[in-house]
């Protein structure tokens, strides 16, 4: 990840020096190099047409004299630039939620929108995903990802499954993990599923990379097992395998075979795809609801959901998209159809588990909305298989770190 940050430049643009220069001091502490400033849009602009490396990332400030910020990333998005983008400014969060949300509108790759001043911790947050510059264009990185690679790496077996807990908000427990699939290369370092997810889905190769997952997640688990760790493991599956009538009968055969029950998984779909043609999808969900396999419905509340969907599919949870939990916190129109899609889902049968809970302040959001399961980097970060045991052998420990005493 730093080596792939080092090659790409980074722009702060704000009308106030003080404010480059103490974010520039903070990118440097994060571990990003080529970091540049501009004072106004236009010097921005005419940084990035020419930057070498390439810019990957700006910080922009929303609130400049001449062209704002708002402009700014309307001119981004006639520039067709694929860099990431954090937007920060001393307005209130209700317009840096409409500045973000204008800018996501654009399909510009934002990170976030954070007030003035910035924090150290917040920023490392927020920019623990920067890069997408380089995984999606391969621009800097030219044959990161190819399809020959990928081809060669799922038949290899190299790609594995890394876990994130899920908890249960009132007992507290380690409940089930979500297995997220890492490309550990032997040339590249690490590679992220945005990187090469797409990749496999465009050259027929999603259905592979989904067993060799679930072949890994299913013997990671009895291997926990056998070490007295009990939990229910997500698998993530693509829409596209949905389409495909024979998958519910690979998993079922593949389960029978295997050491795995059924009842020990669950499959998370996204939802971003889901309405194009219902018929096959219900066919094959159904059919994967018949066989005991626990269905999620993924990454909800991202734009292409809707409530029709959760009355006619048979999902048994839906997972709030992190975006949505996160924009819930700071405004109060989100936080209205938050309310009101989870009151709709638990009268619908549907568990509920929040993505991306990332501090105190959200878990108790998300508790106090009624919330079932949390998942997030206020808990943990995705581990690696071999870690779990040991991390959930400790989670009692790390729990009674993260909760305040409560005075009873
Ligand atoms: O793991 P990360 O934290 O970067 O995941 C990024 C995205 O990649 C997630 O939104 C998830 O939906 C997708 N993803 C992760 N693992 C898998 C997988 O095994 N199969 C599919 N289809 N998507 C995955
Ligand atoms: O499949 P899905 O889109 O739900 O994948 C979850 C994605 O979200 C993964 O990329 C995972 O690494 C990431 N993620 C998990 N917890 C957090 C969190 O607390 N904050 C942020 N920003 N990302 C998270
Ligand atoms: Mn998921």
């Amino acid at each position: 990840m730093k080596s792939l940050l080092s090659g790409m430049s980074v722009l702060v643009v704000d009308d106030e020096p003080f404010i480059l220069e103490t974010t520039a001091f903070m990118l440097d502490r994060l571990g990003f190099k080529n970091v540049f400033t501009a004072e106004n849009a236009l010097q921005a602009l005419g940084f990035i047409d020419t930057a070498d490396p390439p810019v990957g990332l700006v910080l922009s400030d929303l609130n400049m004299p001449d062209v704002d910020g708002v402009e700014l990333l309307r001119q981004f998005d006639e520039r067709g630039f694929e860099g990431d983008i954090v937007l920060f400014s001393g307005e209130d969060s209700r317009t840096l939620n409409m500045a973000e949300s204008l800018a996501r509108a654009r399909n510009l790759s934002v990170l976030g929108a954070v007030s003035k001043p910035l924090k150290l911790d917040e920023l490392s947050v927020l920019l623990a995903k920067a890069g997408s510059v380089l995984r999606k264009t391969g621009a800097s990185a030219p044959n990161l990802v190819t399809p020959e690679s990928l081809a060669a790496a799922i038949k290899a077996g190299e790609l594995v499954p890394w876990f994130q807990p899920k908890i249960d908000i009132v007992s507290k427990e380690v409940v089930a993990v979500e297995a997220l699939v890492r490309w550990p290369s032997k040339t590249e370092g690490m590679i992220f599923p945005d990187q090469f997810i797409p990749v496999a889905e465009e050259h027929g190769m999603i259905d592979d990379l989904t067993f060799l997952l679930m072949e890994k997640a299913v013997a990671t688990e009895a291997e926990w097992r056998r070490q007295g760790v009990n939990l229910k493991v997500a698998v993530n599956v693509s829409m596209d395998s949905l389409y495909d009538l024979t998958f519910p009968e690979r998993i079922g055969e593949y389960l029978n075979k295997s050491e795995g029950s059924a009842l020990q998984f669950q499959l998370e779909v996204t939802e971003s795809r889901l309405m194009e043609d219902l018929i096959g999808p219900l066919d094959v969900l159904l059919r994967l609801r018949l066989k005991k396999i626990s269905l999620s419905i993924d990454d909800f509340g991202t734009g292409h959901s809707n409530l029709t969907q959760l009355r006619d599919l048979p999902f048994d949870e839906l997972k709030l998209d992190r975006s949505f939990v996160q924009g819930a916190a700071t405004d109060e129109r989100t936080r209205a159809i938050l309310e009101s899609t989870i009151m709709m889902a638990k009268k619908l049968g549907m568990k509920i588990v929040s993505e991306g809970v990332e501090t105190l302040d959200d878990w108790n959001l998300v508790a106090s909305l009624g919330c079932d399961q949390v998942q997030g980097y206020f808990i943990s970060r995705p581990l690696p298989g071999d870690d779990i045991p040991a991390w959930v052998k400790n989670w009692p420990t790390l729990c009674e770190s993260l909760f305040p005493k409560l005075e009873d």
